[in-house]
C-alpha cells in the first residue's frame, strides 16, 4: 500500500504564473509575502547620531547627517528581490536616492573600479563600479511610497534588482569607492562576487 502511494504521487513544484515567468530566475519560486531575512539584530535607528559616510578614492571622506540626507532628490523605482536561498519577492516600489546621483556628487577618482556598501556593524556586501552605477540601482528611504520599515532595512538600504539579495545591505551606513575588489561579509564566505541571480551565480567557483 505505502508503496503504491508512494509510486502515484507527484512531486509538486510550485508553478510560477506565466505573466510572471520573465520575472523570476532559475531556481527561485515566488515568496508570497514578503521575508525578512538577516543576520543579527535589527539595529535602533536614531535620526539625532546617523549618518552616512563616503570614503575611499574620493577627494575628501565625506558624512552627511539624516537632515542633510533629506535635501537629496529622489527616484522612484521597481526592484525585485532574489534571496540566493531561493525565494524571490516580486512587486516593490522603492524610492530613494539613485546610486548615480551620489556617485556624481561626491566626485570619486577614476581609478575607482569597485565599492563596498557599508551596513550597519560588521555586515556589507561588495559590487564592481559598473554595477552600482546601473540605473535602477536605489538607496531607497521608502518602499511602496510609505517609509521603509525597520525589519527592511530603515532609514536606508541599498536596492540592487538584478544581483542576489544579500547585496542588497539594510541599514546602509556608507559607500566605500576601491581600485581593488574587497569581499564583503558573504563574499569572503564563498558566496559569490558577482552574484547574478539570472545565471545562478550563487556560490564562487572553487
Ligand atoms: N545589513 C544587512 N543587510 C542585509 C542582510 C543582512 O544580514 N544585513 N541580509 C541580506 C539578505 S541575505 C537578504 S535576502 C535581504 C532580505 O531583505 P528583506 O529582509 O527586506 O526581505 O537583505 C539583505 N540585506
Ligand atoms: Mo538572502
Amino acid at each position: 500500500m505505502a508503496l503504491k502511494a508512494r509510486v502515484g504521487r507527484r512531486v509538486r513544484r510550485p508553478t510560477i504564473p506565466a505573466a510572471l515567468a520573465d520575472r523570476v530566475p532559475p531556481g527561485q519560486v515566488i515568496a508570497t509575502r514578503w521575508p525578512v531575512l538577516h543576520q543579527g539584530e535589527i539595529p535602533l535607528f536614531d535620526p539625532e547620531t546617523w549618518d552616512f559616510r563616503v570614503s575611499g578614492l574620493i577627494e575628501a571622506e565625506l558624512r552627511w547627517t539624516w537632515d542633510q540626507w533629506q535635501d537629496f532628490p529622489t527616484v522612484t523605482l521597481d526592484g525585485d528581490l532574489h534571496c540566493v536561498t531561493r525565494w524571490s519577492s516580486l512587486g516593490h516600489l522603492w524610492t530613494g536616492v539613485s546610486s548615480r546621483y551620489l556617485y556624481d556628487l561626491v566626485h570619486v577618482n577614476p581609478s575607482a573600479r569597485f565599492v563596498v556598501l557599508h551596513g550597519e556593524g560588521a555586515y556589507s556586501a561588495n559590487l564592481p563600479l559598473d554595477d552600482f552605477l546601473d540605473s535602477r540601482v536605489v538607496l531607497a528611504t521608502h518602499h511602496n511610497r510609505e517609509p521603509l520599515t525597520p525589519e527592511h532595512g530603515a532609514p536606508v538600504r541599498g536596492v540592487i534588482p538584478d544581483r542576489y539579495a544579500w547585496k542588497s545591505v539594510k541599514w546602509l551606513r556608507g559607500v566605500e569607492f576601491l581600485a581593488d575588489d574587497r569581499p564583503g561579509f558573504w563574499e569572503a564566505f564563498g558566496y559569490s562576487n558577482s552574484a547574478d541571480p539570472w545565471h545562478e551565480e550563487r556560490f564562487e567557483p572553487e
